[in-house]
């Protein structure tokens, strides 16, 4: 049998500390969103990705929420999250044209076949999609 040396031993037990230190975060230190939860409350998010994954359009209720290839965003989405409070509606032409699709409050799911990077306008509450 084969013991380690004093100097082996120390060596060890002070990696093993060392590691341990690198595998804790910081105090304090708040854990960066991913995913979904990138979507702020109260708010309705689309995602370029499948599972709130890749780059993310918050809406604004604006008129890049009307015309989405202004914002960069035309024919993206593959996900949706309603962080809302109230119905958002994605539709596949701009302007709120074409065929539509409500997703209630708390609704988070990756779009079907009919919407999936066919999205061209969002707009919530008041409209029937
Ligand atoms: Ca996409």
């Amino acid at each position: 049998m084969r013991f380690l040396s004093i100097r082996s031993l120390i060596a060890a037990v002070a990696c093993l500390a060392a590691c341990a230190a690198l595998s804790v975060a910081p105090a304090g230190a708040l854990p960066t969103a991913t995913g979904y939860d990138r979507c702020p409350q109260g708010r309705f998010c689309l995602f370029d990705g499948w599972d709130g994954q890749g780059d993310m359009y918050l809406a604004t209720g604006t008129r890049y929420d009307q015309v989405l290839a202004e914002a960069g965003f035309d024919d993206r989405a593959s996900s949706v999250f309603n962080n809302a409070s109230i119905v958002w509606c994605v539709w596949q032409g701009p302007n709120y044209t074409g065929r539509g699709a409500g997703y209630s409050a708390g609704l988070r799911e990756n779009l079907d076949d009919a919407f999936n990077n066919q999205v061209s306008s969002v707009n919530y509450g008041r409209f029937t999609c």
